[in-house]
């Protein structure tokens, strides 16, 4: 048993877990200390909500999902488990801060973006529920690339979170199955001719005040033969461990394309390798209890997030009829009843589909099974237009629709689009299938974790029943009104901008001020995504308080973060730019306290916690009807920092909750979009329609923020005064309007912080413990094991 202490249980594990004196620990081994102190208590819970759900013979939901973008573990842990105080003071007693010991934990960043991001807040929600949950996927070597600039340009370098030991996973070498690839297949069985070990490393992931535990399991790559003695004797010391190494590049990396398919050998392979592993997983647990496989629906739910484990499908039918003996559609039957679909894009070149004779080669026996799938599907519906086979293609979203007992998107606006354009033919044939469950956040890390001052002052407010029930803010509601309670929420956002400030200084040697209004925008770059109409409007703005240097212009810092998928050359190209014009107006002596551009490097999970707190204005300005959700515009909007955006994703339900007087709205609607791209020369017409957008145009052009280089942004230059189809320029002039709004009302203390407060107030509804109670009551038929009120 660990000390009941906690002092005296982190100095046991500093001394007896990592064998140093107290007087010689550095910060990194009073972190393992600490994380140590810490998963013990987490385990405690976890075993006892394990043996709760095999006592219950409750229904478990398994999430299968590529990626799950985790970020640090000690401090949510700490929180979470109600230990902060005793932490704080247990460290303060050897002159330790614990703000430097719980950031000194590498991010576990096993994922790109939203998708990844979502998943793990998928985890908390679920523990904090406690619904029995296990999320499977992949161990990734190295998580999502490190991102620097050399003269403004994105370098990549290998993201390294596993050189230190990781303190939070327990390797499971019991837990191991050989998975195959290629060779041939019979009508019914399969022959591989290489196989591989997938092998297991669970994470305990904690619920809100330690109430329960779920299980993240993801899968590494081991060598079957992992020594060949032989050829070492023979002297080929590198042959001798090629199978190892080979085995371990299955689970090597995270592929950094999240918006364009990339048709690899390797990532179909990492795709079967998870999802087989992860259903051989969930048979052997269902076996282990149940000898009726036709109790798998009522027992088993399995979420697929986005395409990526679609194989789990096939699979399950596979290892049910070819190893089980069951009759082939009444495997199918079973499959349906187990699995569901999240699409989280729309985008057409982001929809996976995978070429029929690289597909057949690696798993022959599943592209079988899929034509088999797809023909009953076809003979069912004989008026039917679309097929997951066809073009010599295997199209996984539509594999995944049939397999689905329900196939959900990610907020309102996006599920009424699948069903009129991607899945426009199918939903016509299964009506009932297609759902919405909008996204949310989990409020824990991302508000009461991030922004300690203001979860202090909500909880001094109305008491802390909010972090588990969210909608609680909303009794602020009357509090905003209330001008000294609106002064105390103003100077927790004005602490967390100087705090900012401090950080950028240190880290970036940049001077901000902290009076401005923080602009901010951090997410993937991407066209869509249009930081080149942000960038543009910033431009246009320098100009303009050059031409005025006197007149009352508000200050402003604009912020951008985010990477460029490596292989993505106009996003690398809008990075170089918003660098290079950083640097020019940085440097102007006229505007430099009026207006500051940075592109901070490296953004992660982490950063977002430190940027949106402090953050003002929120920028969600996709070109609308492309982003599916959105979830940092829940957690700005949580913070206090209004949004500026379009009508997208789930930018459309914040505006209805927080109140349209409290959000910047501007440009076309999805449908607009539409109308305008038909119109010809759509660009040329809008850059002649708006004389601030075309000097902006022409400063790029001419080489103003890249002097050494004047055509350096010919290929941006070109697109957005030609085929423009993300529609920059045609948003451009409402933008501006809605900007210049945001000027106004920052001028004004009061109306801000009021409009902020009430972003706060009024997005309770965007926790992911919102989310997952539909999840569970929609689409899994899963319930709470929590004992009530313990
Ligand atoms: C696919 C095939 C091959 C290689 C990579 C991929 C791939 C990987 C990641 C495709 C897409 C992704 C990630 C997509 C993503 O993050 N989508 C976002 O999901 C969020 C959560 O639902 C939404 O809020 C965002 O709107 C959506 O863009």
């Amino acid at each position: 048993m660990p000390p009941k202490d906690f002092r005296d249980a982190i100095v046991t594990h500093l001394t007896y877990s990592l064998g140093k004196d107290p007087d010689h620990a550095t910060v990194f081994d009073w972190r393992m200390a600490l994380s140590f102190a810490v998963r013990d208590r987490i385990v405690d819970a976890w075993m006892a909500s394990t043996r709760r759900t095999y006592a219950k013979d409750a229904k478990r939901v398994y999430y299968l999902s590529m990626e799950f973008l985790i970020g640090r573990l000690l401090e949510d842990g700490v929180i979470n488990l109600g230990l902060e105080d005793e932490a704080r003071r247990a460290l303060e007693g050897f002159g330790l801060n614990f703000t430097d010991v719980v950031t000194d934990e590498p991010d576990a960043a096993l994922g790109n973006g939203g998708l990844g991001r979502l998943a793990a807040c998928f985890m908390e929600s679920l523990s904090s529920l406690g619904c029995p949950a296990f999320g499977y996927g992949i161990r990734y070597e190295h998580g999502l690339f490190r991102q620097s600039f050399e003269n403004g340009r994105q370098m990549e370098a290998p993201e390294t979170w596993l050189q230190q030991p990781h303190p939070w996973e327990f390797e499971r070498p019991e837990a191991r199955f050989l998975l195959g690839f290629g060779g041939t297949a019979t009508a019914t069985g399969w022959t591989p001719a290489e196989t591989v070990y997938a092998e297991a490393y669970d994470t305990p992931i904690v619920g809100w005040q330690g109430r329960w535990a779920n299980t993240l399991r993801l899968w590494s790559g081991r060598a079957v033969d992992p020594f060949n003695l032989e050829k070492f004797n023979a002297g080929e010391f590198t042959a001798a461990t090629e199978g190892e190494a080979l085995a371990r590049t299955i689970s090597r990396v995270l592929y950094p394309e999240d918006s364009t398919e990339i048709g690899k050998a390797l990532r179909i392979k990492q795709e079967y390798f998870f999802s087989a592993a992860s259903v051989h997983d969930i048979l052997r647990r269902f076996e282990a209890e149940h000898a009726d496989l036709g109790l798998l629906p009522s027992k088993v739910a399995i979420q697929l997030n986005d395409t990526h484990p679609a194989i789990a499908g096939p699979e399950l039918i596979r290892l049910l009829h070819d190893a089980r003996g069951m009759d082939f559609d009444e495997a199918v039957r079973i499959a349906q009843g187990c699995l569901n679909y999240t699409n989280h894009t729309l985008l057409p070149e982001a929809l996976e589909s995978w070429d029929e004779t690289l597909f057949g080669e690696l798993l022959p026996r599943h592209l079988q099974i899929i034509d088999r799938v797809d023909a009953a599907h076809a003979k069912a519906h004989p008026k039917r237009k679309v097929s997951a086979r066809g073009d010599g293609r295997v199209k996984m979203g539509e594999l995944s629709f049939i397999l689905a007992n329900r196939v959900n998107g990610v907020s309102a606006l996006h599920t009424g689009l699948m069903k009129t354009t991607v899945f426009k033919d199918l939903n016509s044939l299964h009506p009932e299938k297609i759902i919405n469950e909008t996204n949310g956040v989990t409020p824990r890390r991302w508000l009461h974790n991030c922004n300690p001052g203001l979860s202090a002052l909500i909880t001094d407010t109305i008491g802390d029943g909010w972090i588990g029930d969210l909608e609680q803010l909303e009794i602020l509601v009357p509090h905003v009104d209330d001008a000294g309670w609106l002064e105390r929420y103003a100077a927790v956002k004005t602490a967390n901008k100087a705090a900012l400030s401090d950080w950028v200084m240190d880290a970036h040697g940049l001077k901000l001020d902290p009076q401005a209004m923080f602009d901010v925008q951090i997410k993937r770059i991407h066209e869509y995504k249009r930081q080149h109409l942000n960038i543009l409007e910033t431009i246009a703005l320098w100009q303009e308080m050059k031409d005025t240097p006197n007149a009352d212009w508000t200050p402003r810092v604009k912020l951008f973060a985010g990477k460029a998928a490596p292989g993505y050359f106009f996003a690398k190209e809008i990075i170089h730019l918003i660098n290079d014009a950083a640097a020019v107006i940085n440097a102007d002596k006229t505007t430099n306290d009026k207006l500051k551009v940075a592109f901070l490097p490296n953004y992660n999970v982490s950063m977002a916690e430190r940027l949106i707190p402090a953050s003002d204005l929120s920028e969600q300005i996709s070109t609308a009807g492309k982003e599916a959700s959105g979830t940092g515009n829940m957690k700005f909007a949580l913070n206090g920092a209004p949004t500026v955006g379009t009508l997208d994703g789930a930018n459309v339900e914040i505006r209805e909750r927080v109140g349209a007087e409290n959000f910047f709205l501007f440009g076309m609607t999805a449908d607009e979009v539409e109308a305008r791209r038909a119109i010809k020369n759509h660009a040329a017409k809008a850059v002649a329609a708006d004389p601030r957008l075309k000097r902006a145009i022409d400063a790029v052009a001419k080489g103003v923020f890249s002097p050494g280089e004047k055509a350096r942004y010919k290929g941006i230059v070109d697109n957005l005064t030609g085929p423009d189809y993300f529609l920059v320029t045609s948003d451009f002039t409402d933008y501006w309007r809605a900007q210049r709004d945001a000027d106004a009302v920052f001028t004004d203390t009061a109306a801000w912080s009021k409009m902020a407060a009430m972003n706060t107030a009024l997005s309770g509804w965007f926790s992911s413990d919102r989310t997952i109670r539909g999840y569970m009551a929609d689409i899994w038929g899963a319930e709470s094991l929590l004992e009530k009120d313990a």
